[in-house]
């Protein structure tokens, strides 16, 4: 059969009459309710046997074919326009062949940006992206916009477009997954916070993972980039650049610190921003965050005020450095969001008081002994569970104590028998958490009822 060829001036929706979803989690239901208010022919596939969001497909669209179970190539054979859902590899052997038999391969986050008549804020980086996500959209809210605030923080883009939902600008939270399907992103401002290695089970190298990073800067007006980071500047083509660290900007396109008498500021160039004791978030990495939401905005020239009331009443996100209890001189700290080596290194070198590590899940193919540079005196037994346990044992033996526990109540009774008073118990994996629970959150709650009932415990 001969493929229709792609009009890149035509939205793909006015281009096809028929498409297929592939994944049926919540970017390909979203898709799915996208095409077909479009008039498309729909066909889904996803390789588990029962999608738990296969019931509602039926009932909400019981004219879309489907196809569950094992992926195979006979299954595109006639596809011309595919929406691929993030958490699928274009690697995947289906996608490879369809591609080569000409068919078009595209994300949810293409499709919107097609139709998103609206300015965009893009987010991207290995941690902190919907840290400064949701920041950027609390600074535009106080400034008095209507804002979406969409993409890998769990709202997948193109439910804005269905509900009909009235914004004045966009600020999207983008995935390396994410970017791999879109060909250009035309934001106002693009940033990529930060890099350090993650998903090395779907990249071949940290190259090939910086670099679909680096997709986010396709048809940026400005990008905001780690002042410090030579191979990221190498790699951005964009004519304006803004850039963020915690050392002293030298001109306007800078965001950085300086002290002055007796505190510190955060500042754009000479202009004071607001002191660093304000950022109610703890740790220096969280003071790059608040720059670069700062660098980010920039070009609307907001009055700074709103933006400052913005970020003082900022208390972060769940499962982020986030005080579960603190209880007879001991703090629990849920860092389930921590699902790399990067995240789990800073949440370490931010305690200063002896520490009780609990880690361990799906690994992603990750590197951790690069976690012992991290690993300081205060950080006093590691305590591991999940798929890759034994591998991040391996890969730290000598460098600290450590015990195996088989869930996680296990680990925090065994956390509470070992920490001092004065001591933070911190639940950090540096792993993903699909090997034993459903998400990061999901975890994170299990470790917070866990704590919860080690407290009653030791009250009885
Ligand atoms: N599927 C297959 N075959 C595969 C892989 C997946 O059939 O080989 C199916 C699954 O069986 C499932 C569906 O695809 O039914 C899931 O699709 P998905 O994995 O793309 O996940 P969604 O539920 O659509 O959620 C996605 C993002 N997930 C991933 O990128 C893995 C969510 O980010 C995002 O919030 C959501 O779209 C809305 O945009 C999550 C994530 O873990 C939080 N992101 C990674 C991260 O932050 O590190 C990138
Ligand atoms: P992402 O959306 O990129 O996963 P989050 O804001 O959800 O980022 O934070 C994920 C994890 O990374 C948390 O453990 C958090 O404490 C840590 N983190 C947040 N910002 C940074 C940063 N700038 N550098 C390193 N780690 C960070």
């Amino acid at each position: 059969m001969t493929l229709q060829a792609y009009n890149p001036q035509q939205a793909l929706t006015d281009q096809y009459r028929t498409a297929t979803v592939i994944g049926l989690g919540v970017t390909g239901f979203s898709v799915v309710r996208y095409l077909r208010e479009r008039g498309l022919s729909v066909t889904v596939l996803d390789s588990r046997n029962t999608p738990p969001l296969a019931d509602e497909l039926t009932k909400r669209y019981p004219e879309v074919a489907a196809v569950f179970g094992a992926f195979e190539a006979v299954n595109l054979q006639d596809a011309s326009l595919i929406v691929a859902s993030p958490g699928v590899a274009l690697k995947e052997p289906m996608l490879l062949a369809a591609k080569r038999e000409g068919a078009h391969i595209v994300g949810d986050v293409e499709l919107f940006l097609q139709e998103n008549i609206k300015p965009v804020i893009a987010i991207t980086g290995s941690n902190g992206k919907s840290t400064v996500t949701t920041l950027v959209g609390e600074m535009l809210k106080a400034s008095k916009m209507n804002v979406l605030v969409a993409g890998n923080i769990g709202h997948p883009v193109l439910d804005a477009l269905t509900d009909k939902a009235h914004y004045d600008i966009a600020v999207l939270e983008l995935s390396s997954f994410q970017l791999e399907t879109t060909s250009q992103v035309p934001a106002e401002a693009s940033a990529i916070l930060n890099i350090s290695a993650d998903h090395m089970d779907r990249y071949d190298s940290v190259g090939d993972y910086v670099l679909a990073k680096a997709r986010i800067m396709r048809g940026a007006r400005r990008a905001v980039l780690p002042r410090h980071d030579e191979q990221l500047k190498q790699i951005t083509n964009v004519s304006e650049l803004l850039n963020f660290d915690l050392d002293e900007p030298a001109n306007d396109a800078e965001f950085g610190v300086v002290r002055a008498s007796n505190n510190r500021w955060l500042m754009k160039g000479s202009q004071r921003l607001m002191k660093l004791r304000d950022v109610p978030l703890a740790g220096l990495h969280n003071v790059k965050n608040v720059l670069s939401a700062f660098a980010l905005v920039d070009f609307l020239a907001l009055p700074l005020p709103p933006l400052v009331d913005a970020v003082k009443s900022f208390s972060g996100l769940p499962h982020r450095m986030q005080t579960v209890l603190s209880d007879n001189g001991v703090i629990w700290v849920n860092d389930s969001k921590a699902t790399n080596v990067g995240a789990t290194s800073t949440a370490l070198r931010n305690l200063e008081s002896p520490v009780v590590w609990i880690a361990g899940g799906q690994g992603k193919g990750a590197d951790f002994s690069e976690l012992a540079s991290a690993i300081t005196g205060n950080i006093k037994l590691l305590i591991l569970m999940g798929e890759d346990a034994e591998l991040i044992e391996q890969s730290l033996e000598g460098t600290l104590p450590i015990m195996r526990v088989p869930d996680m109540q296990s680990a925090v009774n065994l956390a509470g028998e070992h920490a001092q008073e004065n001591s933070v118990v911190l639940l950090s994996p540096a792993c993903a958490s699909f090997d034993m629970f459903t998400s990061f959150e999901q975890r994170g709650d299990v470790f917070a009822d866990c704590v919860y009932a080690w407290q009653k415990r030791g009250q009885l």
